[in-house]
């Protein structure tokens, strides 16, 4: 597999910077070890979660004008590939793809996911790439010797603060070969929808959020007590985003790296960013950073939408 994990170095610098300033804030990406991987994947089959029911069957019904973007014999690239669910629609309604290059940061799940993969798809080549989308990867993972379709589905553009997004959207756009770019984003909508889909009644994205601390205990040899900390789920209205905190419950001291942290009782780490889009916001983003959206198609209630962005020039 190409690729290399990141360091735990970076995890415990990333958690003591995060942590040791007011607010304290930590990036989503360290939400993905192993475990967070397959929380994630409980996350998609809840009833109140609908982006990802929602995108899968935009991806279903709109597959032919999606197809229309894919060059016979090229490789799919996907950003942030996951379990590779929806993948596999494309793999098996796009005819022609010889490559896929799932790029992921959670390295085992990568690795099982391209083996499982390949078992079910033994004629196309599966290149699984371990990185961090947020960093220039360098050399680029696209390859030289045919077109590159970029998929980077499930509004995961969304958890990006609006400059890492355009930063990646243009980096992409330099990507050698690259011809289009289908981006999956999750629409506005009511507080009463969205707020439920991060903080569902079965508590399984509140069990996500809290893996961020449970992966501190194990990987940093932090101390904290789960139990003192609670799940929360917000609609920010004027920034347009879900926001995912953790919540201590009292004021308590925790101890990571040898570095001992302080919460007064109330006190929040800001876990997760996850914004929502308009057609508008959309294509003002893709125009920033050289695109222009080719294609923009929706479910019928306006819930999710799925972009194909072509180079503007
Ligand atoms: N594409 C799938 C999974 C989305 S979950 C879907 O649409 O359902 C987000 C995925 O992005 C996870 O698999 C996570 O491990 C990965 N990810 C998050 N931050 C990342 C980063 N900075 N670099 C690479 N992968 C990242
Ligand atoms: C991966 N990402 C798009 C998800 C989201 O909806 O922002 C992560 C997630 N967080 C809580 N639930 C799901």
């Amino acid at each position: 597999m190409d690729g290399a994990t990141l360091p735990n170095c970076d995890f415990l610098s990333e958690a003591l910077a995060g942590l040791g300033t007011a607010p304290k804030s930590m990036s989503p990406k360290w939400f993905y070890d192993e475990q967070g991987s397959h929380l994630f994947e409980q996350i998609t089959k809840l009833p109140e979660y609908y982006p990802t029911r929602t995108e899968t069957a935009i991806l279903r019904d709109q597959i032919d004008t999606l197809a229309g973007y894919v060059p016979e014999g090229a490789a799919l690239i996907e950003l942030g590939s996951g379990a590779s669910v929806k993948t596999r629609l494309l793999l098996d309604g796009i005819g022609g793809i010889s490559t896929y290059r799932p790029l992921d940061i959670s390295a085992q799940f990568l690795q099982d996911t391209a083996e499982a993969l390949q078992t079910d798809y033994p004629d196309i080549e599966m290149r699984p790439m371990v990185a961090d989308f947020m960093t220039d990867i360098a050399p680029a993972p696209t390859l030289s010797d045919r077109p590159n379709v970029v998929f980077f589905p499930g509004s995961t553009i969304g958890n990006l603060t609006p400059d890492q997004a355009i930063t990646l959207l243009s980096r992409v756009r330099d990507w050698p070969g690259v011809t289009a770019f289908i981006l999956g984003a999750d629409l506005v909508k009511p507080a009463d929808v969205l707020v439920p889909a991060y903080d569902d009644a079965a508590g399984v994205t509140g069990a996500f959020n809290l893996n961020m601390l449970a992966r501190m205990n194990r990987e940093l040899n932090a101390d904290f007590d789960l139990g003192a900390f609670e799940h929360v789920a917000l609609w920010n209205m004027g920034c347009s985003r879900i926001e995912m905190h953790l919540r201590s419950t009292c004021d308590q001291t925790v101890t990571i790296g040898g570095r001992a942290i302080t919460f007064k009782a109330g006190e929040t780490i800001h876990t997760e960013n996850s914004r929502k889009f308009t057609p508008l916001t959309l294509r003002d983003m893709a125009r920033q950073a050289g695109w222009r959206i080719a294609e923009l198609v929706t479910d019928p209630d306006n819930l999710f939408a799925e972009a194909v962005l072509i180079p503007a020039k």
